[in-house]
Protein backbone atom coordinates (compact mmCIF):
# COMPACT_ATOMS: atom_id res chain seq x y z
CA UNK A 1 0.00 0.00 0.00
CA UNK A 2 1.89 3.27 -0.58
CA UNK A 3 1.70 5.44 1.96
CA UNK A 4 4.32 8.72 1.81
CA UNK A 5 5.60 7.74 5.42
CA UNK A 6 9.61 8.37 5.11
CA UNK A 7 11.73 5.25 3.20
CA UNK A 8 15.16 4.48 2.74
CA UNK A 9 16.97 1.69 1.48
CA UNK A 10 20.91 1.07 0.10
CA UNK A 11 20.74 1.83 -3.74
CA UNK A 12 24.00 -0.56 -4.44
CA UNK A 13 24.52 -4.04 -4.04
CA UNK A 14 25.48 -5.52 -0.75
CA UNK A 15 29.48 -6.09 -1.81
CA UNK A 16 32.64 -4.58 -0.62
CA UNK A 17 32.72 -1.81 -2.99
CA UNK A 18 34.60 1.79 -3.50
CA UNK A 19 31.60 3.61 -2.59
CA UNK A 20 27.53 2.40 -1.64
CA UNK A 21 24.87 4.58 -2.07
CA UNK A 22 22.26 4.97 0.57
CA UNK A 23 18.79 7.09 -0.74
CA UNK A 24 16.35 8.60 1.98
CA UNK A 25 12.62 9.75 0.46
CA UNK A 26 9.78 11.34 2.34
CA UNK A 27 8.97 14.98 3.61
CA UNK A 28 10.16 17.43 5.88
CA UNK A 29 14.04 15.31 5.72
CA UNK A 30 16.05 17.95 7.21
CA UNK A 31 14.18 17.88 10.25
CA UNK A 32 14.09 14.31 10.53
CA UNK A 33 17.56 13.85 9.70
CA UNK A 34 18.72 16.66 12.19
CA UNK A 35 19.81 14.55 14.80
CA UNK A 36 22.40 12.54 12.29
CA UNK A 37 23.38 15.94 9.70
CA UNK A 38 22.98 19.04 8.58
CA UNK A 39 21.50 18.80 5.13
CA UNK A 40 23.61 20.55 2.56
CA UNK A 41 22.54 23.37 -0.20
CA UNK A 42 20.30 21.93 -2.48
CA UNK A 43 21.30 20.07 -5.53
CA UNK A 44 25.08 20.63 -4.37
CA UNK A 45 27.27 17.53 -3.33
CA UNK A 46 28.57 17.94 0.24
CA UNK A 47 30.98 16.42 2.45
CA UNK A 48 29.14 15.56 5.95
CA UNK A 49 30.07 13.74 9.07
CA UNK A 50 27.67 11.51 10.28
CA UNK A 51 28.32 10.12 13.32
CA UNK A 52 25.88 8.30 15.44
CA UNK A 53 26.57 5.31 18.27
CA UNK A 54 30.42 5.71 17.65
CA UNK A 55 30.66 5.61 14.12
CA UNK A 56 32.19 8.34 12.35
CA UNK A 57 31.61 8.24 8.55
CA UNK A 58 32.53 10.80 6.21
CA UNK A 59 30.26 11.12 3.14
CA UNK A 60 29.05 12.88 0.32
CA UNK A 61 25.76 13.80 0.63
CA UNK A 62 23.22 15.30 -1.85
CA UNK A 63 19.71 17.30 -1.13
CA UNK A 64 16.93 17.43 -3.64
CA UNK A 65 14.18 19.41 -2.12
CA UNK A 66 10.90 18.71 -3.10
CA UNK A 67 9.33 18.70 -5.53
CA UNK A 68 12.25 18.15 -7.66
CA UNK A 69 13.22 15.09 -7.50
CA UNK A 70 13.45 11.41 -8.68
CA UNK A 71 10.44 10.68 -6.01
CA UNK A 72 8.82 14.12 -5.81
CA UNK A 73 9.49 14.20 -2.40
CA UNK A 74 12.40 15.24 -0.64
CA UNK A 75 15.08 12.85 -1.52
CA UNK A 76 18.71 12.72 0.04
CA UNK A 77 21.64 10.43 -1.39
CA UNK A 78 24.47 9.28 1.39
CA UNK A 79 27.42 8.26 -0.48
CA UNK A 80 29.38 6.18 1.67
CA UNK A 81 31.74 3.69 1.67
CA UNK A 82 31.52 0.38 0.11
CA UNK A 83 31.30 -1.50 3.57
CA UNK A 84 27.93 -3.66 3.36
CA UNK A 85 28.51 -3.70 7.30
CA UNK A 86 28.01 -0.01 7.19
CA UNK A 87 25.63 0.33 5.33
CA UNK A 88 23.30 -1.66 7.37
CA UNK A 89 23.94 -0.16 10.47
CA UNK A 90 23.51 3.34 8.84
CA UNK A 91 19.82 2.08 7.39
CA UNK A 92 19.33 0.96 10.99
CA UNK A 93 20.14 4.71 12.41
CA UNK A 94 17.84 5.82 9.79
CA UNK A 95 15.31 3.12 10.95
CA UNK A 96 15.78 5.11 14.66
CA UNK A 97 14.88 8.44 13.24
CA UNK A 98 11.55 6.70 11.40
CA UNK A 99 12.70 6.19 8.27
CA UNK A 100 11.33 2.53 7.47
CA UNK A 101 13.32 0.17 4.45
CA UNK A 102 11.34 1.02 1.19
CA UNK A 103 10.09 -1.87 -0.87
CA UNK A 104 11.66 -2.79 -3.80
CA UNK A 105 10.94 -0.34 -6.46
CA UNK A 106 9.14 1.97 -3.77
CA UNK A 107 11.14 5.03 -5.09
CA UNK A 108 9.77 4.62 -8.20
CA UNK A 109 6.54 3.78 -7.34
CA UNK A 110 6.62 7.04 -5.66
CA UNK A 111 7.48 8.93 -8.51
CA UNK A 112 5.36 7.56 -10.62
CA UNK A 113 2.02 8.75 -8.01
CA UNK A 114 3.18 11.90 -8.07
CA UNK A 115 3.31 12.74 -11.62
CA UNK A 116 7.05 12.43 -11.94
CA UNK A 117 7.10 9.54 -14.18
CA UNK A 118 4.60 7.56 -16.15
CA UNK A 119 3.97 3.90 -16.17
CA UNK A 120 5.54 3.26 -19.43
CA UNK A 121 9.12 4.71 -17.84
CA UNK A 122 8.98 2.83 -15.32
CA UNK A 123 8.62 -0.41 -16.90
CA UNK A 124 11.29 0.49 -19.33
CA UNK A 125 13.40 1.52 -16.14
CA UNK A 126 12.81 -2.44 -15.08
CA UNK A 127 13.60 -3.67 -17.71
CA UNK A 128 16.68 -1.30 -18.51
CA UNK A 129 18.36 -2.62 -14.72
CA UNK A 130 17.28 -6.31 -15.84
CA UNK A 131 18.99 -5.89 -19.51
CA UNK A 132 21.43 -8.56 -20.16
CA UNK A 133 22.58 -7.86 -24.17
CA UNK A 134 23.24 -5.10 -26.02
CA UNK A 135 20.46 -5.25 -27.69
CA UNK A 136 17.89 -5.19 -24.88
CA UNK A 137 19.98 -2.53 -23.26
CA UNK A 138 19.63 -0.25 -26.69
CA UNK A 139 15.07 -1.33 -26.54
CA UNK A 140 14.98 -0.48 -22.83
CA UNK A 141 16.97 2.81 -23.44
CA UNK A 142 14.86 3.82 -26.07
CA UNK A 143 11.72 3.17 -24.18
CA UNK A 144 12.77 5.05 -20.88
CA UNK A 145 12.25 8.39 -22.99
CA UNK A 146 8.64 8.44 -21.90
CA UNK A 147 5.11 8.61 -23.84
CA UNK A 148 5.59 7.61 -27.69
CA UNK A 149 4.17 10.55 -29.55
CA UNK A 150 2.03 8.01 -31.28
CA UNK A 151 0.06 7.28 -28.17
CA UNK A 152 -0.02 10.89 -27.42
CA UNK A 153 -1.44 11.46 -30.96
CA UNK A 154 -4.10 8.39 -30.49
CA UNK A 155 -5.42 10.11 -26.95
CA UNK A 156 -5.44 13.52 -28.68
CA UNK A 157 -7.62 12.08 -31.79
CA UNK A 158 -9.39 10.08 -29.63
CA UNK A 159 -11.02 12.83 -27.02
CA UNK A 160 -12.99 14.61 -29.02
CA UNK A 161 -14.97 11.47 -31.12
CA UNK A 162 -15.41 10.07 -27.53
CA UNK A 163 -17.15 13.06 -26.72
CA UNK A 164 -18.88 13.32 -29.93
CA UNK A 165 -20.43 9.32 -29.78
CA UNK A 166 -21.41 9.89 -26.35
CA UNK A 167 -23.20 12.69 -27.34
CA UNK A 168 -25.02 11.46 -30.36
CA UNK A 169 -26.12 8.34 -27.63
CA UNK A 170 -27.48 10.71 -24.76
CA UNK A 171 -29.02 13.15 -26.99
CA UNK A 172 -29.14 12.08 -30.59
CA UNK A 173 -32.79 11.58 -31.65
CA UNK A 174 -34.07 15.08 -29.84
CA UNK A 175 -31.21 17.21 -30.31
CA UNK A 176 -30.51 15.80 -33.79
CA UNK A 177 -27.17 15.06 -32.59
CA UNK A 178 -25.47 12.96 -35.27
CA UNK A 179 -22.02 10.48 -35.41
CA UNK A 180 -20.85 10.73 -38.65
CA UNK A 181 -19.37 7.40 -38.79
CA UNK A 182 -17.70 7.46 -42.54
CA UNK A 183 -16.25 11.09 -40.95
CA UNK A 184 -15.43 8.99 -37.44
CA UNK A 185 -13.69 6.09 -39.77
CA UNK A 186 -11.34 8.27 -41.74
CA UNK A 187 -10.36 10.36 -39.15
CA UNK A 188 -9.45 6.96 -37.58
CA UNK A 189 -7.78 4.93 -40.58
CA UNK A 190 -4.36 6.25 -39.97
CA UNK A 191 -4.18 5.77 -36.48
CA UNK A 192 -5.60 2.50 -36.78
CA UNK A 193 -2.70 1.59 -39.31
CA UNK A 194 -0.01 2.87 -37.50
CA UNK A 195 -1.23 0.52 -34.18
CA UNK A 196 -0.45 -2.03 -36.68
CA UNK A 197 2.73 -1.26 -37.42
CA UNK A 198 3.25 -0.75 -33.64
CA UNK A 199 1.57 -3.95 -32.84
CA UNK A 200 4.65 -6.06 -35.60
CA UNK A 201 7.23 -4.17 -33.74
CA UNK A 202 6.02 -4.70 -30.00
CA UNK A 203 6.10 -8.51 -30.91
CA UNK A 204 9.42 -8.71 -32.17
CA UNK A 205 10.21 -6.26 -29.27
CA UNK A 206 9.26 -8.57 -26.56
CA UNK A 207 10.71 -11.63 -28.12
CA UNK A 208 14.39 -9.20 -27.82
CA UNK A 209 13.42 -8.43 -24.53
CA UNK A 210 12.78 -11.89 -23.48
CA UNK A 211 15.15 -13.87 -25.17
CA UNK A 212 14.04 -16.49 -27.38
CA UNK A 213 14.25 -19.92 -26.50
CA UNK A 214 15.82 -21.77 -28.55
CA UNK A 215 15.63 -25.58 -28.54
CA UNK A 216 18.51 -27.80 -30.88
CA UNK A 217 17.08 -31.67 -31.65
CA UNK A 218 18.04 -33.93 -34.23
CA UNK A 219 19.14 -37.37 -34.62
CA UNK A 220 22.66 -38.08 -32.75
CA UNK A 221 25.76 -36.48 -34.78
CA UNK A 222 23.67 -34.42 -36.53
CA UNK A 223 25.47 -31.35 -35.34
CA UNK A 224 23.55 -29.78 -32.44
CA UNK A 225 26.60 -29.10 -29.98
CA UNK A 226 28.47 -28.29 -33.31
CA UNK A 227 25.32 -25.23 -33.79
CA UNK A 228 25.62 -24.25 -30.41
CA UNK A 229 28.98 -23.73 -29.74
CA UNK A 230 28.49 -21.72 -32.95
CA UNK A 231 25.78 -19.78 -31.99
CA UNK A 232 27.55 -19.19 -28.29
CA UNK A 233 30.52 -17.81 -29.55
CA UNK A 234 32.45 -20.28 -27.24
CA UNK A 235 33.29 -24.34 -26.43
CA UNK A 236 30.53 -24.89 -24.25
CA UNK A 237 29.24 -28.44 -25.26
CA UNK A 238 31.78 -31.46 -26.12
CA UNK A 239 31.80 -32.12 -30.32
CA UNK A 240 32.68 -35.48 -31.41
CA UNK A 241 32.25 -37.96 -34.24
CA UNK A 242 30.93 -40.60 -31.78
CA UNK A 243 26.88 -40.50 -32.11
CA UNK A 244 24.99 -40.04 -28.82
CA UNK A 245 27.61 -37.59 -27.24
CA UNK A 246 25.36 -34.72 -25.40
CA UNK A 247 23.27 -36.83 -22.60
CA UNK A 248 21.96 -33.77 -20.21
CA UNK A 249 20.41 -30.67 -21.44
CA UNK A 250 23.17 -27.62 -21.75
CA UNK A 251 21.78 -24.28 -21.44
CA UNK A 252 23.51 -20.77 -22.48
CA UNK A 253 22.64 -17.23 -23.03
CA UNK A 254 23.55 -15.59 -25.41
CA UNK A 255 23.23 -12.84 -28.38
CA UNK A 256 23.80 -14.02 -31.57
CA UNK A 257 23.96 -11.27 -34.49
CA UNK A 258 22.12 -8.98 -32.48
CA UNK A 259 19.40 -11.69 -31.54
CA UNK A 260 19.34 -12.86 -27.61
CA UNK A 261 18.71 -16.14 -27.19
CA UNK A 262 18.47 -18.75 -24.64
CA UNK A 263 20.05 -21.96 -25.99
CA UNK A 264 19.39 -25.47 -25.55
CA UNK A 265 21.42 -28.41 -26.60
CA UNK A 266 19.59 -31.72 -26.32
CA UNK A 267 20.73 -35.33 -26.56
CA UNK A 268 20.47 -37.03 -30.11
CA UNK A 269 17.07 -38.27 -30.54
CA UNK A 270 17.31 -42.67 -31.70
CA UNK A 271 16.12 -45.72 -30.71
CA UNK A 272 18.86 -46.44 -28.03
CA UNK A 273 19.32 -49.30 -25.46
CA UNK A 274 22.03 -47.40 -23.53
CA UNK A 275 20.46 -46.68 -19.73
CA UNK A 276 22.41 -43.34 -19.49
CA UNK A 277 21.39 -42.60 -23.39
CA UNK A 278 17.54 -42.84 -22.62
CA UNK A 279 17.74 -41.11 -19.53
CA UNK A 280 19.11 -38.04 -21.56
CA UNK A 281 16.39 -38.29 -24.32
CA UNK A 282 13.39 -38.20 -21.47
CA UNK A 283 14.88 -34.72 -21.04
CA UNK A 284 14.30 -33.55 -24.45
CA UNK A 285 10.95 -33.09 -24.31
CA UNK A 286 10.45 -30.34 -21.52
CA UNK A 287 12.56 -28.26 -23.54
CA UNK A 288 10.72 -29.26 -26.43
CA UNK A 289 7.52 -27.70 -24.29
CA UNK A 290 9.28 -24.64 -22.91
CA UNK A 291 10.83 -23.53 -26.32
CA UNK A 292 9.80 -20.88 -28.21
CA UNK A 293 10.84 -21.99 -31.36
CA UNK A 294 12.78 -25.68 -32.23
CA UNK A 295 15.66 -25.90 -34.75
CA UNK A 296 15.32 -29.54 -36.17
CA UNK A 297 18.43 -30.05 -37.34
CA UNK A 298 18.80 -32.64 -40.07
CA UNK A 299 21.57 -33.65 -41.68
CA UNK A 300 22.11 -32.67 -46.00
CA UNK A 301 22.93 -36.24 -46.23
CA UNK A 302 20.14 -37.73 -44.64
CA UNK A 303 17.26 -38.67 -47.28
CA UNK A 304 14.66 -38.56 -44.81
CA UNK A 305 14.00 -37.90 -41.29
CA UNK A 306 14.03 -40.79 -38.94
CA UNK A 307 10.45 -42.35 -37.87
CA UNK A 308 11.73 -41.63 -34.12
CA UNK A 309 12.40 -38.21 -34.57
CA UNK A 310 9.25 -37.27 -36.54
CA UNK A 311 7.51 -38.62 -33.72
CA UNK A 312 8.41 -36.65 -31.00
CA UNK A 313 8.56 -33.74 -32.95
CA UNK A 314 5.04 -34.04 -34.14
CA UNK A 315 3.35 -32.39 -31.12
CA UNK A 316 5.76 -29.23 -31.35
CA UNK A 317 4.66 -28.94 -35.58
CA UNK A 318 3.99 -24.62 -35.26
CA UNK A 319 7.07 -23.91 -33.86
CA UNK A 320 9.82 -26.52 -35.42
CA UNK A 321 12.06 -24.95 -38.22
CA UNK A 322 13.91 -27.82 -40.20
CA UNK A 323 17.71 -26.70 -40.71
CA UNK A 324 19.88 -28.91 -42.77
CA UNK A 325 23.04 -29.38 -40.99
CA UNK A 326 26.27 -30.28 -42.79
CA UNK A 327 25.52 -28.20 -46.05
CA UNK A 328 29.17 -28.21 -46.92
CA UNK A 329 28.84 -32.07 -47.97
CA UNK A 330 26.03 -32.11 -50.09
CA UNK A 331 23.28 -29.31 -51.59
CA UNK A 332 19.62 -29.10 -49.74
CA UNK A 333 16.99 -27.00 -50.08
CA UNK A 334 15.84 -24.57 -47.53
CA UNK A 335 18.01 -23.51 -44.64
CA UNK A 336 21.84 -24.84 -44.80
CA UNK A 337 24.34 -24.33 -42.93
CA UNK A 338 27.47 -25.42 -42.01
CA UNK A 339 28.12 -24.83 -38.78
CA UNK A 340 31.80 -26.28 -38.10
CA UNK A 341 32.85 -23.35 -40.50
CA UNK A 342 30.55 -20.69 -39.13
CA UNK A 343 27.81 -20.68 -42.37
CA UNK A 344 25.34 -19.47 -40.61
CA UNK A 345 23.99 -16.48 -42.43
CA UNK A 346 20.80 -19.11 -44.06
CA UNK A 347 19.76 -19.52 -40.08
CA UNK A 348 20.19 -15.69 -39.52
CA UNK A 349 17.45 -14.87 -42.19
CA UNK A 350 15.15 -17.33 -40.83
CA UNK A 351 15.58 -16.69 -37.26
CA UNK A 352 14.61 -13.19 -38.06
CA UNK A 353 11.82 -13.71 -40.41
CA UNK A 354 10.43 -16.33 -37.30
CA UNK A 355 11.20 -14.18 -34.52
CA UNK A 356 10.93 -10.16 -35.59
CA UNK A 357 8.67 -10.94 -38.55
CA UNK A 358 11.77 -9.85 -41.28
CA UNK A 359 12.20 -6.44 -39.08
CA UNK A 360 16.00 -5.38 -38.51
CA UNK A 361 16.49 -5.65 -34.19
CA UNK A 362 16.92 -2.02 -34.35
CA UNK A 363 13.77 -1.27 -36.17
CA UNK A 364 11.87 -2.02 -32.41
CA UNK A 365 13.70 0.71 -31.01
CA UNK A 366 10.94 2.61 -29.04
CA UNK A 367 8.45 -0.09 -29.29
CA UNK A 368 6.21 -1.05 -26.45
CA UNK A 369 8.06 -4.13 -24.91
CA UNK A 370 6.44 -5.63 -22.28
CA UNK A 371 3.82 -8.55 -21.52
CA UNK A 372 1.46 -6.17 -20.28
CA UNK A 373 2.10 -3.83 -23.17
CA UNK A 374 1.60 -6.27 -25.45
CA UNK A 375 -1.26 -7.70 -24.82
CA UNK A 376 -3.33 -4.43 -24.32
CA UNK A 377 -1.87 -3.38 -27.87
CA UNK A 378 -3.73 -6.11 -29.10
CA UNK A 379 -6.74 -5.40 -27.43
CA UNK A 380 -6.51 -1.77 -28.99
CA UNK A 381 -5.94 -3.11 -32.47
CA UNK A 382 -9.03 -5.33 -31.72
CA UNK A 383 -11.10 -2.75 -31.10
CA UNK A 384 -10.05 -0.10 -33.63
CA UNK A 385 -10.37 -2.65 -36.44
CA UNK A 386 -14.23 -3.31 -35.38
CA UNK A 387 -14.12 0.36 -36.01
CA UNK A 388 -13.07 0.02 -39.20
CA UNK A 389 -16.00 -2.55 -39.86
CA UNK A 390 -19.21 -0.71 -38.62
CA UNK A 391 -21.92 -0.46 -40.90
CA UNK A 392 -22.49 3.04 -42.16
CA UNK A 393 -26.19 2.81 -40.49
CA UNK A 394 -25.60 1.10 -37.33
CA UNK A 395 -26.85 2.87 -34.09
CA UNK A 396 -24.59 5.73 -32.56
CA UNK A 397 -24.22 3.00 -29.24
CA UNK A 398 -21.53 0.69 -31.34
CA UNK A 399 -19.11 3.22 -31.87
CA UNK A 400 -19.41 5.13 -28.66
CA UNK A 401 -18.88 1.75 -26.64
CA UNK A 402 -15.93 0.94 -29.11
CA UNK A 403 -14.24 3.97 -28.27
CA UNK A 404 -14.91 4.31 -24.80
CA UNK A 405 -12.95 0.59 -24.61
CA UNK A 406 -9.96 1.76 -26.30
CA UNK A 407 -10.02 5.42 -24.94
CA UNK A 408 -9.80 3.22 -21.23
CA UNK A 409 -7.36 0.40 -22.90
CA UNK A 410 -4.96 3.68 -23.29
CA UNK A 411 -5.32 4.71 -19.96
CA UNK A 412 -4.56 1.51 -18.66
CA UNK A 413 -1.50 1.31 -20.93
CA UNK A 414 -0.15 4.70 -20.10
CA UNK A 415 -1.00 3.95 -16.51
CA UNK A 416 -3.50 6.68 -15.84
CA UNK A 417 -6.07 5.09 -14.35
CA UNK A 418 -3.66 4.06 -11.51
CA UNK A 419 -4.19 0.29 -11.11
CA UNK A 420 -3.12 -0.39 -7.69
CA UNK A 421 -2.59 -4.73 -9.34
CA UNK A 422 -0.24 -3.60 -12.44
CA UNK A 423 1.58 -1.40 -9.71
CA UNK A 424 2.09 -4.02 -7.43
CA UNK A 425 3.17 -6.25 -10.47
CA UNK A 426 5.26 -4.35 -11.70
CA UNK A 427 7.33 -3.01 -8.72
CA UNK A 428 7.76 -6.63 -7.44
CA UNK A 429 9.99 -6.98 -10.38
CA UNK A 430 12.11 -3.72 -8.81
CA UNK A 431 15.45 -4.31 -7.26
CA UNK A 432 15.64 -2.14 -3.88
CA UNK A 433 16.11 1.56 -3.58
CA UNK A 434 15.16 1.70 -7.07
N1 LIG B 1 31.41 -31.59 -42.39
C1 LIG B 1 30.67 -31.17 -41.36
N2 LIG B 1 30.83 -31.71 -40.15
C2 LIG B 1 30.05 -31.29 -39.13
C3 LIG B 1 29.09 -30.27 -39.29
N3 LIG B 1 28.47 -30.08 -38.09
C4 LIG B 1 29.02 -30.95 -37.24
N4 LIG B 1 29.98 -31.70 -37.85
C5 LIG B 1 30.75 -32.81 -37.25
O1 LIG B 1 29.83 -33.86 -36.96
C6 LIG B 1 30.18 -34.54 -35.76
C7 LIG B 1 29.03 -34.55 -34.78
O2 LIG B 1 28.77 -33.22 -34.39
P1 LIG B 1 28.06 -32.85 -33.01
O3 LIG B 1 27.90 -31.38 -33.00
O4 LIG B 1 28.76 -33.47 -31.87
O5 LIG B 1 26.66 -33.56 -33.22
P2 LIG B 1 25.46 -33.72 -32.17
O6 LIG B 1 24.21 -33.58 -32.92
O7 LIG B 1 25.66 -32.82 -31.02
O8 LIG B 1 25.63 -35.21 -31.72
P3 LIG B 1 25.13 -35.95 -30.38
O9 LIG B 1 25.49 -35.09 -29.21
O10 LIG B 1 25.89 -37.21 -30.38
O11 LIG B 1 23.68 -36.16 -30.51
C8 LIG B 1 31.42 -33.82 -35.25
O12 LIG B 1 32.55 -34.55 -35.67
C9 LIG B 1 31.37 -32.47 -35.94
O13 LIG B 1 32.63 -31.91 -36.10
C10 LIG B 1 28.95 -29.69 -40.59
O14 LIG B 1 28.13 -28.78 -40.84
N5 LIG B 1 29.74 -30.17 -41.59
MG1 LIG C 1 25.82 -33.13 -29.04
Amino acid sequence: MPTTAPICAPATPPVPSAVALVRVSGTELATLLAPLLTLPKPRRASLRTLRWEGFQERALVLFFPAPASYTGEDLVEFQVHGNPLLVRRLVERLGILGIRLAEPGEFTRRALLNGKQGLLEAEALRDLVAAETDTQLRLAQARAGGLPSWIQEARQALAPWVARAEAAVDYGEEEGILLNLLDLKTAFEPIRQRFHVEQSRSRAARHIQDGLRLALVGRPNAGKSTLFNALAGEDRAIVTEVPGTTRDVLEVRCEWRGLPLRLFDTAGLRDSVDPVERLGMARVRPVLEGADLVLHLRPTQDPAPDPVLLAALAPFAGKVLEVRTFADLAEAPGVAIAAHRGELDALEVALKDRILGGLAPDACLGALATQRQVDLLDELVRQLDLLADLEPSCPPELPASLLQGAWGLLARLTGEDRAERTLDELFSGFCLGK
